[in-house]
């Protein structure tokens, strides 16, 4: 029987069922939209550090994403660490496991989607180990704007060029170009909410817009990589230089860089539709 390793290595995602509970799912769907109330403390691009007054459908439609909602949520920093998720990790990537990121994607029916990238692109790990797990908070469907991917696009170990668009099909973003394979490659990842895709960061994806006529398509999406790559992240400042980003969370096993720290080095921020809150931190 092939092994999670086989089909990850083969197609360069997996998709692991109901690994949260529904409950967890509706913990994490509540404590969202406290976190887009300013409930939890401030976050760039937010209204202000109050409680935003609009309904509920008004504060959740103000933007696509909030980037980092771990460095404020107890509730996603646990879901971050979650058990679950780090047994996948560690089959996948070894006994030691860190994250750098989280991004929680809040796409209201008729938000758009992110062009063709791969996650390497941004976060460069030094071992290309970098895989995101894509938690779905809703059932995500074609319809709804779930993810799409093409399989087996990582073999190459190419980061392909990257350029603006003005494709209304999806947010600023840039999208990848140049790549040896064409739409028809691409296969739909339809999955259930407490389901969690698993990809890697040199696999080539995207989303569509949300087309459904109402409701959300919810996604908690965390990045982890192998703890004993250094990671020269610069968070999209070409100019940072910085050769080991230490604001990182250990999921699993030990860190061999334990005796450098760790730094506060983020702080959670909103993606806009066309943008972000925090020009230069795009990712
Ligand atoms: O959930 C989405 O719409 C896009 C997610 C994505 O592209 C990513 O996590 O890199």
């Amino acid at each position: 029987m092939p092994s999670l390793n086989d089909n990850y290595e083969r197609d360069g995602f997996l998709i692991a069922p109901r690994l949260l509970t529904d409950h967890e799912v509706d913990a994490l769907l509540a404590e969202t939209l406290a976190i887009s109330r300013g409930q939890r403390g401030s976050l760039a691009g937010a209204l202000s550090n109050a409680d935003d007054p609009g309904t509920d459908e008004e504060v959740l439609g103000r933007f696509i994403a909030i980037h980092f909602p771990h460095k404020i949520s107890p509730l996603m920093l646990e879901a971050m660490r979650h058990p679950n998720v780090a047994s996948v990790l560690t089959e996948l990537l070894g006994p030691n496991v860190k994250a750098m990121q989280s991004m929680l994607f809040v796409k209201q029916a008729g938000k758009p989607g992110q062009a063709w990238h791969q996650d390497e692109f941004y976060i460069p790990t030094r071992d290309r180990s970098l895989v995101g797990a894509w938690i779905a908070l809703d059932d995500a469907t074609v319809e709804n704007g779930g993810l799409w991917i093409i399989p087996g696009s990582h073999h190459a170990g190419v980061i392909y060029p990257m350029r603006r668009h003005d494709d209304d099909r999806f947010d600023g973003a840039p999208e990848a170009y140049d790549f040896p394979h064409t739409e028809t490659d691409a296969i739909p990842v339809e999955v259930k909410r407490g389901d969690v895709v698993f990809f890697h960061g040199y696999v080539l994806h995207r989303s569509l817009p949300n087309h459904a006529p109402s409701g959300y398509r919810r996604a908690l999406v965390n990045h982890y990589m192998c703890a004993e790559s250094l990671l020269p992240w610069n968070i999209g400042k070409p100019e940072g230089g910085r050769t080991d980003y230490r604001d990182i969370v250990m999921v699993a096993g030990t860190d061999p860089y334990a005796y450098k720290g760790t730094e506060e080095i983020v702080e959670p921020f909103l993606r806009l539709d066309r943008g972000t809150s925090r020009p230069g931190r795009e990712r």
